[in-house]
């Protein structure tokens, strides 16, 4: 019972990172620095804090899981575009939303993903909203796997596809890190390095490990990993900010807000992987107050936890770091 407690924590520490990630991160989307003070100003409101497309994709993706156990990728694809028929105005990328809107017209979600860029968007729109699928997952290429299948629904690009796999694969080893003793940055990135190829992939994994070895600002870090709307361009940068405050989760979200540009999906992705490592209760309760949708997010990480608890052959493994 205990033990399923502090699941549920994490998992709604997922969710709820995600979201304060998001809504912090927006207000500043675009801005290529992002001043301290100005930042300080938006941490201490006591303001709403709204989500985007992020949050609100991610959500409809724990939800899908919590009903079937796995991804039905019809279905999948037809819950997305349900969301964004509803809540178009949640801030979607260009592409994204025309992809949804031809499945939501019936489009055939294979011919979808491919109708706006012929080989499929790129953006990291696909990665924002993987992390859930960690849950579910019984070992790190599972996470990766449902990653990639969570993807492709709309993001069909390879890159748009690598993206969602590492952040699940984030997910997935954030989600079950021992938390009474420090994260080994240098296996955790040793165990992402194996779900992407060679290439310009593991290159930014390699960035990432220097990086974090001379202690790079959140300026260094941008210029040399991206801080963009592509996958590659900004997943990695959410990793390095994880991991450099990966026991201090405020810190983390506060350094991805800090390195601009797409600052509400990398503090987003960021968000997910501390969350899932520290909790809910990790997370200051100045921030998770003013979150838009905190009932929510309650009600489907317990249906997520309780699912997986109860349904026998997928509860997830515990594998200590
Ligand atoms: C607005 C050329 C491509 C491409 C390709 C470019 C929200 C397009 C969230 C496209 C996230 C943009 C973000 C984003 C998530 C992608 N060729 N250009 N093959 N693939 N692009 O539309 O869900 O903020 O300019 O698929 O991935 O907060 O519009 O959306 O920051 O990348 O959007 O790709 O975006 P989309 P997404
Ligand atoms: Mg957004
Ligand atoms: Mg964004």
């Amino acid at each position: 019972m205990a033990e399923r407690r502090q699941m549920v924590d994490r998992v709604l520490g997922l969710l709820a990172g995600t979201a304060v990630g998001d809504g912090l991160g927006a207000p500043f989307e675009g801005s290529a620095t992002v001043p301290s003070t100005a930042l300080d100003l938006w941490i201490f409101s006591p303001r709403t804090l709204h989500h985007t497309d992020d949050t609100a994709m991610t959500l409809v993706l724990a939800e899908h899981l919590s009903r079937s156990g796995g991804i039905d990728q019809v279905v999948l694809a037809s819950d997305f575009a349900a969301a964004w028929y509803q809540e178009p105005m949640r801030g979607y990328g260009g592409g994204a939303a025309q992809v949804l809107a031809a499945i939501a017209d019936g489009a055939d979600w294979r011919r979808a993903a491919v109708s706006v860029f012929e080989a499929g968007s790129w953006g990291n729109g696909a990665a924002m909203r993987a992390a859930p699928v960690a849950v579910v997952s019984t070992s790190v290429p599972e996470a990766a796997e449902l990653g990639r299948r969570s993807a492709e629904v709309t993001h069909a690009h390879v890159h748009g596809r690598h993206g969602a796999a590492l952040q699940a694969a984030a997910a997935y080893l954030a989600l079950h890190s021992g938390p009474n003793r420090p994260l080994d940055a240098e296996a955790f990135l040793v165990d992402l390095t194996d779900v992407v190829p060679a290439g310009p992939w593991q290159e930014k994994l390699a960035r990432v490990r220097a990086l974090l070895g001379r202690e790079a600002s959140a300026e260094e870090a941008a210029a040399s990993l991206g801080h963009d709307i592509s996958a590659l361009g900004s997943v990695p940068l959410a990793v390095y900010a994880f991991l450099r405050h990966a026991e201090f989760p405020e810190g983390a979200i506060r350094f991805a807000v800090r390195c601009g540009g797409d600052t509400d999906t990398i503090a987003a992705m960021t968000g997910a992987l501390a969350g899932a490592r520290h909790g809910y209760s990790g997370l200051p309760s100045s921030w998770t107050v003013r979150l838009e949708s905190a009932a929510l997010l309650h009600r489907i990480a317990e249906h997520l936890t309780h699912d997986r608890s109860t349904g026998g052959s997928t509860g997830p493994h515990r594998p200590e770091q």
